[in-house]
């Protein structure tokens, strides 16, 4: 009797030890999100690139739901990631735009984010990579606990820099405080004026090992002159050729300390974004120099994170999501050979404009989903954009979110259907227009037509503009004139969701 008794609890406890382990894997994956900067839609040998091998993000996009209509809901860094976190528009914030090294937090430290929503689902959360959302109240000080920042948004750990690789301070940040910070030398950053006599990139061009195309010539940092001022901290200062490394290293570390329960990382790594530079182990191996070597680099980094995933026992119950936060561009400031090396190499594939344009290459962006064992591997044309992660998570982790401009797109996430979203608002600098099903209507704006710096077609025009871009993604054939009745029925749902006052003319 008695043995019959302890078997019967046995099978009882291997079965609810079975149900665990199955709930686990269908409800409470580890969740990872890979984001790059500034990758374009045609950067990826898996997005049809020729000129580059990306082998390792190749397998997330060729054994996982690789998205032909994935967008970053804004054509520059800040409002992408804004919209990434929190589910909501940026152009309904009005300071989501590209932000200095001394901007605020612009995420209000009561708004509901993605890593809130899956701490209060049971996970751990952390953020580690390139940060670009502000910290602190406004004038931090840079020495003391610098808050409020991604700890006080929902993640339990952070390790960041402030802003781009190109802005000071150019140091990382570790759960709000400086690291490596020596207090004999204190920090002190500034982005209106130099302080007296430190080295810049116009009065000291003979410091620098990178030269400058437009902008970054204030503060001189490792021989690359950076965007703002700053004094001191030096103990503190990045390597720039070992960024990748570091950051590797750094969410290795995060697998490996907490895989014992779901965990969602941002791994937000900043190549291909200037200053490009690659570590020597990586320089001349594209041929494109410095952007398609760091774009190598940062495969190389995603190939060894996977492994971490797979010596750790935890792939298979990890989703991971890879986008970048915006299109490409060559020239963003840095003489570096982008321009001259590119060769045969479309960053935007056959899409029209780059980053900071309202045309697509603006914001479609590579973007995929891999859950080995879980997702079948697919080439999906639904229209999904980063704003919906929130929404999509929540599901699958049986979390509720307050959705703001989210919606739910978890089956398409794991290939369980085709069908995305009807429309999306994109954003490039202050202007926004509207992607619905396989139109886009731009509204009319006044302003330059092309970036002349970076040499990027912006998108904004006088006349309205209308695009299919199934048949033209190349958005060569404007049918605003000939489709009046599309650009009606698109204009008046762009309205409904962006209201009237849009328009920079008066
Ligand atoms: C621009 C910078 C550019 C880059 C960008 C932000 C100049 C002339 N250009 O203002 O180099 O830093 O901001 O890029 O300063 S993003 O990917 O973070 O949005
Ligand atoms: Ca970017």
């Amino acid at each position: 009797m008695k043995t019959r008794q302890i078997l019967t609890y046995l099978f009882i406890g291997v079965l609810l030890t079975n149900a665990n382990a199955q709930k686990r894997k269908t409800t409470k994956p580890n969740i990872v999100v890979i984001y790059l900067d500034d990758l374009g839609y045609g950067d990826l040998s898996a997005y049809g690139a020729t000129e580059i091998k990306t082998p390792n993000i190749d397998v997330l996009a060729n054994e996982g739901v690789k998205f032909t209509n994935g967008y970053a809901t804004s054509a520059t860094c800040t409002p992408s990631r804004y919209g990434l976190l929190t589910g909501v528009y940026p152009w309904r914030n009005s300071e989501a735009k590209i932000l200095p090294g001394t901007a605020p937090l612009i995420i209000n430290t009561k708004q509901e984010t993605l890593p809130k929503m899956l701490k209060r689902a049971g996970y751990q959360t952390a953020v580690i990579g390139k940060w670009h959302l502000g910290l602190g109240a406004g004038d931090t000080n840079w020495n003391g606990h610098i808050t409020p920042g991604a700890n006080e948004i929902g993640f339990d750990e952070s390790y960041i820099l402030a802003a781009t690789q190109d802005r000071v301070p150019t140091v990382y940040i570790k759960n709000g405080r400086v690291d490596g910070l020596d207090p004999k030398d204190p920090i002190a950053v500034n982005y209106n004026k130099n302080f007296p006599g430190e080295p810049t990139g116009v009065d000291n061009p003979e410091l620098l090992s990178m030269k400058w195309s437009h902008g970054h010539n204030n503060s001189i940092v490792n021989g690359i002159p950076r965007i703002g001022f700053v004094k001191g901290g030096k103990a503190a200062n990045w390597s720039d050729v070992d960024m990748a490394d570091h950051f590797l290293v750094k969410v290795q570390d995060y697998v490996r300390t907490h895989k014992k329960s779901p965990f969602f990382l941002y791994y937000a790594l900043q190549q291909p974004h200037v200053p490009r530079t690659p570590n020597p182990r990586f320089v001349g191996k594209s041929g494109m120099g410095p952007r398609g070597d760091a774009i190598l680099e940062a495969d190389w980094c995603i190939g060894e994170f996977m492994k971490t995933l797979k010596k750790e026992g935890i792939l298979e119950n990890t989703l991971i999501v890879f986008s970048s936060d915006n299109g490409p561009v060559l020239d963003d400031g840095y003489y570096d050979d982008a321009v001259e090396k590119l060769g045969k190499h479309t960053p935007a594939g056959k899409l029209r404009g780059g980053k900071y344009s309202l045309f697509d290459a603006g914001t479609r962006v590579p973007l995929m989903a891999y859950w080995k064992g879980t997702i079948k591997p697919q080439v999906s044309d639904a229209l999904v954009c980063q704003v919906d992660l929130l929404a999509s998570l929540a599901d699958l982790v049986g979390a509720k979110a307050e959705m703001g401009d989210s919606e739910n797109m978890l089956q398409p996430l794991l290939g369980k259907s085709k069908k995305g979203r009807n429309n999306i608002v994109l954003e490039a600098g202050s202007n926004t227009c509207f992607r619905s099903g396989d139109w886009v209507m731009i509204p009319p704006y006044k302003g330059n037509a092309v970036n002349k710096q970076t040499n990027t077609e912006l998108g904004v025009s006088l006349q309205f503009q209308l695009y299919n871009l199934k048949n033209d993604p190349s958005q060569d054939h404007n049918l605003a004139e000939s489709n009046p009745a599309k650009l009606k029925e698109l204009l008046a749902a762009f309205e409904a969701i962006r209201g009237k006052n849009y328009s920079n003319i008066k």
